[in-house]
């Protein structure tokens, strides 16, 4: 174990010296400040002095040019959901081992994100060019979110050869790669080849589109793929909801359940193991309650579906769409539908969220006619979308 001192006029400048010299996995074991020179007491000059720890086999990292911090990794299309992506340019802060308490800690953090940030900026405005510039401009327009405009925008400006800076067409493809990698592939419903029961359960808040989709979904396999489907719904909530339900399974032929408890979710599944598909349409109550949240938990555990899709809307305010997302994960859905995609212009939202949510994308739905209005999600579309010049 490597132990260091570092001794500057601020936190940030500390913290840069600990990076520097030890990395990114380095440990903070101490912060303190203090005063030196002056008289009697006055005129002093306060310093912060950080104690640092590394492991003796962690290589000392080569100083970068101008002392920029390295950019987070994009996350690579074999890496799978749970994986952080952007890892911290800046050493991880142990809770345990910092003397000054929790407040401190806060303020370091806090402090850090700020440096992060400001050095991100300066880093991005290095190497900004004019075609750089405007694509990062597109990016915005199409309202990707601003730090991950900055990141991509500065990950694709690295990997462009100099002799390539003036060629639009160039950057631009590398722009669009960028993007479909981080996207991945999507994962759309497959059918395997021998008979096997499937089960998919459709999560969201109220309005989004759950039903429509489910009767889109229904409809294609029913007539385009002759598979015996059943529908079972728990929401029970509004009684419209029921009917269309059962409205749509009256027009394309299949049966619809509805079940007011887990218990009865379970049998309901049981009594159609001879279904190739069973859709569980669920209700889209607030997902800031606990309650509620706990609700849908336990149909879907007794339901246990093979995959949970989490149905938003792209006409959506992003932040918003970041809170269900976070609010959702406790029910582990791991694939994302969007809906509405011809009741909106921009389309950087959907490229954010599933950047941030690391899940898979896997429908688009574009009209309220059901069963046409429904494609797999295409991750080239999104791209070229959202890297259109001028949205709107
Ligand atoms: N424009 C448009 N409207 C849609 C789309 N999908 C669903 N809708 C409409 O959104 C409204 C709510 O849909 P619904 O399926 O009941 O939402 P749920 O509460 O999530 O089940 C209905 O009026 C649907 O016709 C879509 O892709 N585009
Ligand atoms: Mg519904």
């Amino acid at each position: 174990m490597r132990v260091k001192r570092f001794v500057a006029n601020n936190i940030q400048d500390a913290m840069l010296q600990v990076k520097i010299e030890m990395g990114k996995d380095a440990v903070i074991l101490h912060t303190r400040r203090f005063k030196e020179g002056g008289f009697l007491g006055l005129f002093s000059k306060e310093f912060v002095e950080v104690t640092a720890a590394i492991d003796d086999d962690y290589p000392t990292p080569k100083k970068e040019p101008n002392n920029q911090v390295v950019w987070p990794k994009v996350i690579e299309e074999k890496k799978d959901t749970k994986e952080v992506e952007e890892q911290e340019a800046f050493p991880e802060i142990k809770n345990t081992v910092l003397a000054n308490g929790t407040s401190e800690l806060e303020d370091m953090k806090k402090l850090m994100q700020d440096m992060m940030e400001q050095i991100e900026n300066a880093s991005l405005n290095i190497g900004l060019n004019k075609v750089g510039e405007h694509f990062y401009q597109c990016l915005l327009k199409n309202e990707v979110e601003e730090k991950l405009a900055k990141r991509l925008t500065k990950r694709c400006l690295d990997n462009i050869p100099a002799s390539k800076f003036d060629d639009i067409d160039y950057i631009k493809t590398q722009f669009h790669d960028t993007i479909c990698r981080i996207f991945k592939k999507p994962k759309p419903i497959v059918l395997p080849k021998k008979r096997k029961q499937q089960v998919f359960a459709l999560v969201g808040p109220t309005g989004v589109g759950k039903t429509t989709t489910i009767a889109k979904l229904a409809a294609n396999f029913t007539i385009n793929n002759q598979k015996n489907i059943a529908l079972v719904t728990s929401d029970t909530y509004r009684i419209a909801a029921v009917e269309q339900l059962k409205t749509v399974g009256e027009i394309i032929g299949v049966p619809v359940e509805v079940v007011f408890t887990p218990q009865s979710m379970k049998n309901s599944i049981i009594s159609h193991a001879d279904k190739d598909l069973i859709f569980i349409d669920t209700a889209g109550r607030s997902h800031k309650n606990p309650l509620h949240m706990n609700e849908l938990k336990g149909f879907l555990d007794a339901a246990e579906p093979d995959e949970i899709f989490l149905v938003l809307s792209a006409t959506t305010k992003y932040k918003d769409m970041l809170e269900i997302v976070e609010n959702y994960e406790k029910i582990n859905f791991n694939r994302i539908i969007f809906t509405k995609l011809d009741e909106t212009s921009t389309y950087g939202p959907i490229f954010s969220i599933i950047q941030k949510s690391k899940k898979y994308l896997s429908y688009f739905t574009t009209g309220q006619s059901v069963p046409d209005d429904i494609e797999i999600a295409d991750q080239n579309k999104i791209a070229q979308l959202i890297l259109r010049d001028g949205a709107k």
